[in-house]
């Protein structure tokens, strides 16, 4: 596990980004772009985006949220298991589907299964995916689990569209001595972004970038 990853963005195949934008996330010094998105993501769209990518040096991940999306090409794959879905298919069937499919050409170096707690009601994913909002020591509790049960390398608490609690954020590192902890949701700001990386390992910064560029790309020297 790559654990002098800080920062990292993540852009949505669906979403519009300009060229010069784009260029300006790749060379922003940011650790990788993950590419992921809950709505609309096709492999079509997944490939026009990591094509435009692979002008840059920068890292590229793709976090599989669908069978369709997935396709040669990237870095690494993150995969998500959601913990906190009251539906066992998001946690362990597509999982198990993916691995019958791909298993002969799957590189264990490459890939990450991500242990996911989704946090924010009015997320897409959070009704996608069926949740449940889980209490304070509901997450402390999946966080131990993801290190001591399942042994997965990433820890992620996905505010996505919201900003989260730091203090929770803190609590859940304290869990925490191998698995790494990715923070992502509603990070706007400089001041933001230094106050999650102050516990998170990684921090993720997504919606801003299509909604306050300038800022978003500051995050990136906020936490290096
Ligand atoms: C989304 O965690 C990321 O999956 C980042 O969230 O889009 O709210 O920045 P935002």
């Amino acid at each position: 596990m790559k654990n002098e990853w800080k920062h990292m963005f993540k852009l949505d195949p669906a979403k519009e980004i300009s060229d010069e934008q784009l260029e300006r996330v790749c060379e922003s010094g940011t650790d990788a772009i993950i590419v992921g998105g809950t709505d609309d993501v096709t492999l079509d769209n997944v490939l026009d985006l990591l094509s435009s990518i692979r002008r840059y040096t920068v890292p590229c991940i793709l976090e599989v949220s669908n069978m369709e999306m997935i396709t040669p090409g990237f870095d690494h794959y993150f995969i998500p298991m959601v913990l906190n879905s009251t539906e066992k298919k998001w946690m362990m069937d597509i999982q198990h589907e993916a691995i019958k499919q791909y298993k002969d050409i799957m590189d264990w170096n490459e890939i990450f299964v991500e242990g996911y707690c989704i946090l924010n009601e009015s997320a897409k994913a959070f009704t996608t995916t069926n949740c449940t909002l889980p209490n304070e020591m509901d997450v402390e509790a999946y966080a131990y689990m993801v290190e001591n049960v399942f042994h997965l390398p990433i820890f992620y608490m996905e505010y996505s569209g919201t900003y989260g609690d730091p203090q929770l954020v803190e609590k859940v590192k304290g869990q925490l001595e191998e698995t790494l902890l990715f923070y992502g949701g509603g990070i706007e700001s400089v001041e933001q972004a230094k106050e999650m990386k102050q516990h998170a390992d990684v921090i993720i910064v997504g919606n801003s970038l299509y909604t306050n560029f300038e800022e978003a790309i500051r995050t990136v020297d906020a936490v290096k």
